[in-house]
């Protein structure tokens, strides 16, 4: 292993400036840098020098042996004044001295390597960065400290514990009792997946305070989609008119349900043998609900028929069904927590807009957003969808033929996703991926 150098600071000019040096040499440039050795995990004041010898800058040192430190190896912390050419300087002494500058994410990655942290709460060190919000900043702390990946490790265990269960029952058939027909095994199997349903539940809902939750509206020209959009961000956004076909191209806006933060994707009108440009926009349009978590169905209530949601909407994403214009019709607007699947509303009036907020904020989770919410990302929420299918394709096989050993196997296909989360099952690539997006120096 290489030693790492960045600053931990952004650039620009502040009162403090953080360099950090990670990896075995970290000892050998603090002698080098600071003339001695610093008492570990004590800050020192002490002078900075160059490679040669020359005096850089005067601050605070930090040493940190291995592997009482963030990433797990001899760490060098200098805080020194505030200035890009200081930072500069620090830097390439420690170059000078047998550092290489850091990637994006190395020091984190090293954590992770290192099992000073697994690979989720690594994640939520960026999320926690980069939160947009103060409730995300907390579920992201929350997943920094573990509280999601104990969640993820409480299912692997309970899984394993099925496994052994099953794994036993197939080694000694001479046993009187059929194991695999007992009540014992049937009452374990609901509670793995009401466990299951849990850890969906909440990781869905940490992807969504991580990344906000993306609500496409879709219909026929005319039915009134971008006079909703408009509607919904209090805005002037997009260009409404009584001709079919306005829209032609994606328009975004971030809005806020109390707390909630949706991007509200406006589209052209799908129909049969639109010009050229419309086309294009269809096109788009049909892309943009490829990546909806909910698509809201516009229709005009004014008309004798309307189209259905299609087939078009991919499985997986949420249909709310919108009619649209009541105010031109004899229908009531709804009201948060009525239950029907279809929500009547102006968008010209306003009339029933409640109700929609209501739904959208339940598809999106809302409700479990709050005391213990932790943050994910869809990586998170792709692996458990893959667990908890391994997991039923066992359980069926076990329903079917009493395949004890294919439910045993399909258990271990089901933890190895889930270990994906955290990372006791990781790729190169995937790590690559994931580290890319931090910035360098952390
Ligand atoms: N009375 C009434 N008129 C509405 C309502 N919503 C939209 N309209 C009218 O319906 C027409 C079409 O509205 P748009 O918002 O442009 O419809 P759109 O679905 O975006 O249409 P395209 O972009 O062509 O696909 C406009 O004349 C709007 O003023 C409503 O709730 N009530
Ligand atoms: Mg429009």
């Amino acid at each position: 292993m290489d030693t790492i150098v960045a600053a931990a600071t952004p650039p620009g000019v502040g009162g403090i400036s953080v360099v950090r040096i990670s990896g075995p040499a970290a000892e050998a440039i603090a002698s080098a840098m600071l003339g001695s050795l610093p008492e570990p995990r004590r800050a020192t004041h002490l002078a900075f020098f160059g490679a040669r010898g020359e005096q850089i800058d005067s601050g605070i040192a930090l040493y940190f042996p291995a592997p009482g430190s963030f990433t797990g190896e001899p760490v060098l912390e200098l805080q020194g004044h505030g200035g890009p050419v200081v930072v500069g300087l620090l830097v390439d002494a420690a170059v000078a001295l047998g550092a290489r500058l850091a990637e994006p994410g190395e020091f984190t990655r090293r954590a992770f390597l290192n099992d000073r942290l697994d690979l989720a709460q690594a994640e939520a060190v960026a999320d926690l960065i980069s939160s947009g919000t103060e409730q995300a900043a907390r579920a992201a702390l929350r997943t920094l400290t573990g509280a999601f990946s104990t969640e993820v490790d409480a299912l692997v265990e309970q899984l394993t514990r099925l496994r052994i269960y099953v794994e036993a029952a197939i080694d000694f058939p001479e046993e009187d009792i059929d194991f695999l027909a007992d009540a014992d095994l049937a009452a374990r199997i609901e509670t793995c997946a009401s466990a299951f349903a849990a850890l969906m539940q909440k990781t869905s809902s940490g992807r969504v305070l991580r990344d906000g939750y993306r609500v496409v509206i879709v219909g026929k020209p005319n039915a009134g989609k971008s006079s909703l959009l408009n509607y919904l961000s209090g805005e002037d956004a997009a260009i409404v008119t009584e001709l079919a076909g306005t829209t032609r191209d994606i328009l975004r806006e971030q809005i806020n349900i109390d707390g909630l933060a949706v991007e509200l994707v406006d589209t052209a009108g799908l129909r049969e043998n639109p010009d050229r440009i419309e086309e294009e926009g269809i096109r788009r349009a049909r892309e943009a609900i490829r990546s909806a978590d909910a698509v809201l169905w516009i229709q005009d209530a004014t008309e004798a028929s309307n189209v259905e949601p299609d087939e078009e909407i991919p499985r997986g994403a949420q249909v709310i069904v919108v009619r649209n214009k009541i105010d031109l019709t004899s229908d009531a607007p709804s009201e948060p927590g009525d239950n029907c699947g279809v929500v009547n509303l102006s968008a010209k009036t306003g009339a029933g807009v409640d109700a929609l907020h209501a739904r959208i904020r339940d598809l999106a989770g809302y409700r479990h957003f709050g005391e213990g919410a932790v943050t994910a990302r869809k990586r998170h929420v792709d692996a458990l969808r893959r667990a908890l299918k391994h997991f039923e394709a066992g359980r069926k096989a076990l329903a079917d033929s009493r395949a004890g050993e294919l439910f045993a196997e399909e258990l271990r296909l089901a933890q190895n996703a889930l270990g994906e989360i955290t990372g006791t099952v990781s790729s190169d690539d995937l790590l690559g991926r994931i580290f890319a997006d931090f910035c360098i120096g952390k």
